[in-house]
């Protein structure tokens, strides 16, 4: 409860929000999404959708625990009245349960920009529970997104195209999966495309923009695509334009893979450096 002689409220961070699941090891996930908020000095809420623990024993293959639907129907419900979140973010929701609750809760609390990152595959799921879980998603969810971060994969699924071989083809997929969503895309073409550079494609309708980096390694590291969608986020609720926004988060993702956090298991971890 605010109290009396609390400190003036005219000195309060941008609230941001992220819809997500437990990567326990803090890689990915939610953890990597409040770090990520905390980075860009950011006051970062939860709304835990599922708990993954990757299996040691098993090829780090993940193993995968949904949280009940009233479970995240009362942490948003608890959200939204203390804040109005500047920005959220929607990370790994990961059944049709919970896709339906997470939509009917934002139907009725519109926050300026809702940032998708379009988690379609989690290794462990039933492959016809996935097929669900896309289709779901894309119905849903896509129709509420301001702002979509797919990858490589997701690109094709979104866009329907069969192949994304070259800067070009990623392009024509931002293209369509903006005439589809009206949604601001960010493409990430990461380590797929072949070539030095690390190339992501921003299309809003009206500017193209292609973002490069040098590739920093031929791995893809656990978090980049969270803590990219996060970073995006962050910069949204901050005021940032969406260009700028994603310009920001490119550069603090690249930077976290070059300070990336080696880990045992088969994949290393970005590491948010404070920006
Ligand atoms: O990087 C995608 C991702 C998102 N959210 C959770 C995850 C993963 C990948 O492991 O576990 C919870």
């Amino acid at each position: 409860m605010a109290q009396t002689n609390s400190s003036p409220a005219t000195d309060s961070p941008p609230v941001a929000l992220t819809i997500a699941g437990s990567e326990a090891t803090g890689g990915a996930g939610a953890q990597a999404d409040l770090k990520t908020f905390q980075a860009l000095d950011v006051f970062g809420m939860v709304a835990l959708t599922c708990i993954v623990s990757f299996d040691p024993k098993a090829d780090w293959g993940h193993r995968f625990v949904p949280v009940e639907p009233q479970v995240i129907a009362d942490q948003l419900e608890a959200e939204f009245a203390a804040y109005s979140p500047a920005a959220i973010k929607i990370g790994m929701l990961g059944t049709p349960a919970t896709i339906d609750t997470v939509a009917a809760a934002l139907q009725g609390k519109p926050s300026p920009h809702v940032v998708l990152d379009p988690v379609l595959i989690c290794k462990g799921q039933e492959p016809g529970a996935a097929l669900d879980t896309d289709n779901a998603l894309k119905a849903q969810v896509l129709p509420l997104a301001t702002f979509v971060t797919p990858n490589h994969f997701e690109s094709m699924a979104l866009s329907g195209m069969d192949a994304i071989e070259t800067v070009d083809d990623l392009i024509a997929a931002a293209k369509a999966i903006h005439e589809k969503s009206g949604a601001v895309v960010l493409a990430k073409g990461g380590v797929r495309l072949e070539g030095p550079d690390a190339v992501d494609v921003f299309y809003d309708g009206e500017t193209l923009e292609v973002l490069s980096a040098p590739k920093v390694g031929e791995h893809a590291v656990s978090g980049a695509g969270c803590t990219l969608a996060a970073a995006v986020t962050a910069e949204l609720a901050k005021g940032a334009s969406p260009l700028e926004a994603a310009q920001r988060a490119k550069e603090l993702v690249t930077a976290g893979i070059q300070a990336r956090v080696a880990s045992n298991a088969p994949f290393d971890a970005v590491r948010q450096l404070n920006a």
